[in-house]
């Protein structure tokens, strides 16, 4: 793109996020450039910011100097620099070791260190005096995510004019959870210096209210907190995917065909099991893998009737947690295939690689079921991708009732990952079900999400947004 030049307080839209929505790619030549990235929050907030003169602040995604603005998709973006200690601190360590755990009701353990909240506390506000810079008077600022939880209040104290958003895409914990976090009350009062308070369930938003009456002895009621002379709104806007594209490319004759040559190049199994995540502790992985593992120890389950495949896409892997959780996960698949597998018949697949899209909606379109575990997940897409894919009303979604996706996927067979007796039953229902009761469950579940997605999610938001206005 070309070079936004020196940048004026004019954008009268702003998202602050983590992540800049582009990554720097090299091409063969070295020479790099910068791509969009393939997440769906920048297809949803696009519309919004893009041919308005509006702004993206965010990190690009490797420490040391940032580039200078610039503009891409009719954006202006505005690069925030992380130094390595920085993303060491921020990132890696407040953001992915203490937040991440903590609000995901402690699966593992959080670590709390000064140093880590300290450089927390100084990188939103470099985040908040960007976003600072380009606004427009009166503008619109929407800020995202747990990383970001400071800029809220920041930035009113330095633009009262602007009305802010912010939206949480992880769990909010209960009172008894989140009163662990050392800086605590820091967190709250950031929040609170946004108008509008998102989150994916209305429990979350509960959580949080709640929170701000017990802790902060603040008049709070319903969805509504009254805080500094403003009634701060705080609901939840569950967060969905681009429900016709998905859709669309599942449908594709090249996708259909894929999905029966991956059945063949599995062996053609009767059954074939699917489960596809971020290799992260809190998606429950090794509940999958066990609740496999004892149906085939059972007899109830047999290689090569029914395999399992597993995708998992390597994540956060200088984080000790991961690194750990990773080691597991690998011996018990070498476990279970060593037990149960034959030569050139393993009983799990194991995938420990990002796969294209194309590649992923034949796989939706391959399995009869699909394994989403998660002990605590904000909301899911998988879920939500593995539904959107299933035009033909083939396939069963088992799903963990401690995914946001619970709330509103209510045909899905629902378990507690927790109780390994429960999430075999459930498997074993699913594996067996008539095709007529599957495609009745799928049917209500597309026709739920063809009405919720995620430019419905984005509109409702904004909407929401410039009523605060
Ligand atoms: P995540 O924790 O990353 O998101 P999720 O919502 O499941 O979890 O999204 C993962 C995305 O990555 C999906 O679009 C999926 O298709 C893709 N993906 C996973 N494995 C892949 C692989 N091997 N190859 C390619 N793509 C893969 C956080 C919260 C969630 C919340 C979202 C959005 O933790 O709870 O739903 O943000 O708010």
């Amino acid at each position: 793109g070309t070079a936004a030049g020196d940048e004026k307080a004019d954008s009268p839209v702003v998202v602050v996020a983590n992540r800049l929505p582009v990554d720097q790619v090299t091409d063969p030549d070295g020479s790099t450039r910068w791509q969009r990235s393939p997440g769906g929050l920048v297809t949803a907030l696009e519309p919004f910011v893009a041919g308005r003169g509006g702004a993206w602040v965010g990190w690009s995604g490797s420490a040391g100097e940032a580039p200078e603005p610039f503009e891409s998709g009719g954006m202006s973006l505005i690069p925030v620099p992380l130094s390595e200690e920085e993303v060491d601190r921020y990132y890696e360590g407040m953001s992915n070791a203490s937040l991440w755990p903590l609000y995901h009701d402690v699966v593992e353990k959080p670590e709390y260190h000064r140093t880590w909240w300290d450089t927390y506390v100084q990188v939103n506000k470099r985040f908040t005096e960007r976003a600072a810079e380009v606004a427009a008077p009166g503008a619109i600022v929407w800020v995202h995510d747990y990383q970001l939880q400071l800029v809220p209040a920041m930035l009113r104290q330095q633009r009262p004019d602007l009305t802010i958003g912010f939206f949480l895409h992880i769990p909010f914990p209960p009172y008894e959870l989140f009163t662990q976090l050392p800086w605590r009350s820091a967190v709250v009062e950031g929040l609170l210096g946004a108008d509008l308070v998102g989150f994916q369930r209305p429990a979350a938003a509960a959580n949080f209210v709640q929170l701000a009456r017990r802790l902060h002895d603040l008049p709070a009621r319903g969805t509504t907190i009254e805080y500094d002379g403003r009634t701060v709104t705080a609901r939840a806007f569950p967060i969905s995917i681009d429900v016709k594209a998905f859709e669309e490319l599942a449908s594709r004759p090249d996708v259909v065909k894929r999905a029966e040559e991956i059945r063949a190049e599995l062996g053609n199994p009767r059954k074939i099991i699917l489960g596809v995540d971020r290799l992260d502790y809190t998606k429950g992985i090794t509940v999958r893998l066990n609740a496999f593992q004892e149906l085939l120890e059972d007899g109830v389950v047999e290689v090569p009737d029914t395999v399992m495949v597993q995708v998992a896409t390597p994540s956060r892997e200088r984080v000790e947690h991961y690194v750990h959780m990773r080691e597991t996960i690998e011996q018990q698949v070498g476990h279970i295939n060593g037990v149960f597998g034959t030569l050139g018949g393993p009983a799990v697949h194991y995938i420990n690689q990002s796969v294209p899209r194309e590649e992923l909606a034949a796989l939706y379109r391959a399995a009869d079921v699909m394994l989403v575990t998660p002990y605590r997940d904000g909301m899911n897409l998988v879920a939500k991708e593995y539904v959107a894919a299933r035009s033909d009303l083939g396939g069963t979604l088992v799903l963990s009732e401690f995914a946001g996706a619970a709330a509103e996927l209510k045909q899905a067979f629902l378990v507690n990952p927790h109780d390994i007796a429960g999430v075999k039953n459930q498997l074993l229902r699913a594996l067996r079900i008539e095709p007529a009761e599957a495609a009745k469950r799928m049917r209500a579940m597309r026709r739920h999400l063809a009405r919720n997605d995620l430019e419905h999610w984005a509109n409702s938001f904004f909407d929401a947004l410039q009523a605060k206005a």
